[in-house]
């Protein structure tokens, strides 16, 4: 099957549109996130808000944002990972990479499917409140399933402390109806609940506003969507902890390009190296988290 790609403006942002047997991925170069992946069939595979808007130096909101050097708030972060920056008051939420510009560094297109390669090198863009030598590099597939792997290399002399997490947004049909397989028995850390360790009981379902990480957590996750009649599987490798988010109806008011109605529509399960999971990687080491997502009819 024939696979097309081309480089398209969206608004102050340079993206790129590939297509691949029916499929169809659109990637920002600004942060290498995923905006949008459409099956060859059926309902989108991620969310994107309807209020997206897309300007230069700003995550735009839904796809899969790449949350590193640190995941969420950098106080809220063991120690060796909080002292890499050296304005901690002011550090940004999720990290240093989603709202500057990655380079594209591989296109290949094959018969079964297309493969994107983007990196965010500091010795091409340095950093200066985080003084450190790495590069990233994130390779998305598109092909009977979409496949991310973010690698980090330590390219200094010294230990390199991080956590991140790929903070993706699923679409599904009412997040009232959905649930989740797979966590039962995990505990998570409930950052409602003033961060308390919390015990999974069955499958995770919603009837408020979620944010939890879970810890320990399995390779595969499922989110099962009785009225999309659908499953989307989740396999990982190299991530031992989950963020799940929901931010339901008053926290949904408080988002930027979020509809006050949006929270019925998505889910973020963000697989990430966080808390007890974070990293530290040695000089001239390397690390790849893994995730491959696809949909099934139930
Ligand atoms: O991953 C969950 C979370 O940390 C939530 O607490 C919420 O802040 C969400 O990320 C979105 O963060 P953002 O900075 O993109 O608005």
């Amino acid at each position: 099957m024939s696979t097309t790609h081309e480089r398209i403006q969206l608004g102050d942002l340079a993206c790129w549109r590939i297509r691949h047997s029916g499929a169809e991925l659109l990637v920002s170069e600004q942060g290498a996130q995923i905006l949008r992946h459409q099956p060859a069939s059926g309902e989108a595979l991620i969310w994107l808000s309807d209020e997206a808007a897309y300007a230069a130096g700003k995550s735009v909101r839904g796809g899969v944002p790449v949350c590193w050097p640190w995941f969420g708030d950098l106080q809220r972060n063991p120690e060796a990972i909080r002292n890499t920056y050296t304005r901690p008051a002011d550090a940004p939420a999720h990290g240093l990479v989603r709202d500057r510009d990655w380079q594209l560094i591989g296109l290949d297109t094959r018969e079964d499917g297309a493969t994107l390669s983007f990196a965010f090198d500091t010795a091409a863009q340095p950093i200066a409140e985080w003084p450190f030598a790495a590069e990233l590099q994130l390779d998305i597939h598109l092909g009977e399933r979409l496949a991310l792997s973010l690698t980090t290399r330590n390219l200094g002399d010294h230990e390199l402390p991080i956590s991140q997490a790929l903070h993706t947004y699923f679409a599904v049909s009412d997040i009232r109806q959905v649930r989740i397989e797979g966590l039962e028995g995990c505990s998570y850390v409930d950052t409602l609940q003033d961060w308390k360790n919390v015990r999974q009981n069955g499958a995770v379902t919603f009837s408020g506003e979620t944010d939890r990480i879970y810890l320990d957590t399995p390779p595969q996750l499922t989110i099962v969507d009785p009225t999309w009649k659908r499953r989307i599987f989740m396999r990982s490798q190299g991530s031992g902890s989950a963020v799940v988010w929901n931010p339901w109806i008053d926290k949904a008011k408080r988002l930027s390009q979020f509809a006050d109605d949006a929270w019925q529509g998505m889910l973020c399960i963000e697989h990430a190296n966080v808390l007890d999971d974070a990293l530290i990687l040695a000089p001239g080491a390397e690390y790849r988290l893994d995730v491959m997502l696809w949909a099934q009819p139930l």
